[in-house]
């Protein structure tokens, strides 16, 4: 069900080729679109001092907009989970990031054939762990198998790799792990959304993505170049919309950006 029924999209490709009529010359074809403008219902409330923004400007404003958020403990995580990560096609089942297996609820845990928490900002990468803040930010928490979680460790993302068992075409190597095709928007979009909202001015580290693999601990996630393509490539879904509504209406009251605008990537970066 769309979240958001005023949402509207147009190609910024087609602006372009209007814009190099009027100067009289033709525009080149494209290989691939940007990400589409978007407007959404929220434009005009909770975006407001965001729009008409690029750059640090933009970023700067977002930072501010979406810090203003409850947060949950680490605990109540799981159940959170079991709601904004459900299956849209079994009520009694949540979607698995990385494989899209489908799931019980019930068997949350840490065994083998049970789905725990991932942070797709591998809590490592800043040393935020489990506290209340980043470690428990419904919008990079993912319910994810747990041996997938286990295989995708702490590793930057980037294509190639070898194929991952049971991983819906996931694939790995010893510095780097790309999801499967359907969620490798998904994850760019909550990286970048991490790396908005942690800005070093809240006692945790400044998150921010950048062009390497093996960042380990230091409080990066690469590579940009790679997750700015992927948010190209897989553009929000209707599950992605409705996870984000959940979290602002339900848990945290704040939103995305990146899902709600995914040109805004480009925009910034
Ligand atoms: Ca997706
Ligand atoms: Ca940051």
């Amino acid at each position: 069900m769309p979240v958001n029924p005023i949402r509207t999209r147009r190609w910024k490709s087609l602006a372009l080729t209007v814009s190099a009529v009027l100067v009289g010359f033709t525009a080149p074809v494209v290989a691939s679109s940007p990400a589409a403008a978007t407007t959404t219902a929220y434009d005009a409330t909770y975006y407001k001092n965001a729009i008409g923004k690029t750059g640090t400007s933009l970023k700067s404003s977002l930072h501010t907009i979406i810090s203003s958020q409850s947060k949950i403990s680490y605990s109540a995580v799981w159940d959170a989970l079991k709601v904004a990560d459900q299956d849209p096609n079994n009520t009694s089942n949540v979607l698995l990031l990385y494989s899209g297996a489908s799931r019980s609820k019930s068997l949350n845990g840490g065994d083998v054939g049970d789905w725990n928490r991932e942070h797709t900002w591998a809590k490592s990468h800043g040393d935020f762990g489990e506290v209340t803040g980043p470690g428990t930010d419904l919008h990079h928490l993912r319910a994810c198998d747990v041996t997938i979680n286990s295989t995708r460790g702490n590793l930057d993302f980037d294509n190639g790799g070898s194929t991952v068992t049971n991983g819906g075409g996931s694939t790995v190597d010893s510095d780097s792990f790309a999801p499967r095709a359907a969620d490798r928007g998904d994850v760019a979009r909550m990286i970048l959304y991490m790396a908005v909202r942690y800005e070093g001015d809240d006692g945790f580290a400044d998150l921010e993505p950048n062009e390497k693999v093996g960042n380990g601990s230091n409080p990066y996630m690469g590579k940009l170049a790679v997750l700015k393509a992927w948010n190209e490539a897989d553009p929000p879904s209707a599950f992605e919309e409705r996870r984000n509504q959940v979290i602002y209406d339900t848990y945290q009251h704040n939103r995305n950006p990146f899902i709600d605008h995914p040109e805004w990537v480009e925009a910034i970066w």
